[in-house]
Formats: C-alpha cells, sequence, structure tokens
C-alpha cells in the first residue's frame, strides 16, 4: 500500500501572505500547498494538504486520518491553545505526528505559548515559516520509514 501524510491547517492559514506584518510570510496558502506536495512527491509519499476554520472538520480530518494516513502534520494556529477535541483526536491517532507555526510562538504573546497539541505531539517545529512545512514533511517521513512514533 502506498504511504499517505495528512497536513491539516486550522482557522486563517487560508489567508496567509495576505496579513500587513508578514508575520505568516508573503506566499499564498495555494502556493505553501504546491510547495508541500512537492516536498511530498520527492519522497514518493502522498499529502493530503487540508485547511479548515472550524474545529469539529479539523477532528474528522484527524479521525479519518486514521483509517488513510501514516502519519500527521498539524498546524491547528489559533485552536492549538484550547482545543481539548483536537489534542483528543490526535491522541487516538497511532502514527507520528508533527506539530507545526509558521512563526516562533514562544516569541509572541504568552497565550500563544502553551500549546494543547504538543502532547500528541512526536515533534515540533515553529519559527521557519514555510521552509520549517517542508522540514515537518522530511521529518515525518524519515519517521514514518522507521516506524517511529
Ligand atoms: C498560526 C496562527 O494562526 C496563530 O493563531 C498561532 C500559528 C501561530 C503559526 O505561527 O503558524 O498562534
Amino acid at each position: 500500500m502506498s504511504q499517505h501524510i495528512f497536513f491539516l491547517n486550522g482557522p486563517n492559514a487560508n489567508l496567509y501572505g495576505m496579513d500587513k506584518s508578514g508575520t505568516y510570510g508573503r506566499e499564498s496558502f495555494a502556493t505553501i500547498g504546491e510547495r508541500c506536495q512537492q516536498r511530498a512527491q520527492s519522497h514518493g509519499i502522498g499529502l493530503q494538504f487540508r485547511q479548515s476554520n472550524h474545529e469539529g472538520v479539523l477532528v474528522d480530518w484527524i479521525q479519518e486520518a486514521r483509517q488513510q494516513a501514516d502519519g500527521v502534520i498539524i498546524n491547528a494556529a489559533g485552536l492549538t491553545y484550547s482545543s481539548v477535541p483536537i489534542l483528543d483526536a490526535l491522541l487516538m491517532f497511532d502514527g507520528p505526528i508533527i506539530e507545526v507555526h509558521m512563526s516562533n510562538i514562544w516569541q509572541r504573546e504568552s497565550f500563544r505559548h502553551h500549546s494543547m497539541v504538543s502532547k500528541a505531539a512526536t515533534g515540533v517545529v515553529a519559527g521557519l515559516g514555510v521552509q520549517g512545512y517542508e522540514l515537518a514533511i522530511d521529518a515525518l517521513v524519515a519517521l514514518i520509514r522507521t516506524d517511529n512514533r
């Protein structure tokens, strides 16, 4: 069976590249998705790159990943700091999980310093922008292929 990754993005990620501050880089969400597709392709692994503004949809996708994905990358965005349902869904996923953030969340407001998601994450990549997304794909593929969680 071929291998697949789910890369799930939370609220407002669809607006990356459009905010005046440049906190989330200058590339559009579509371009970021294309870069991630190319990176996954270079590893010969399938990628579902998805975004939702809705917590329940993200939970449904994490549950879907139980059957459809070998690993999950998640940027839960603003839900990172509050979502017990997302944490619980991730804890029920058996494969490796990487939490990513475009920005360095520990350099920002204190309410961004505690992630609910990290408890379920194998590792965390933050502050490296879209390059961090590509590195997260590299790392997740390595974890999947060495059977590590
Ligand atoms: C994205 C968001 O939308 C924020 O709510 C998080 C995260 C940080 C990021 O850096 O990718 O606080």
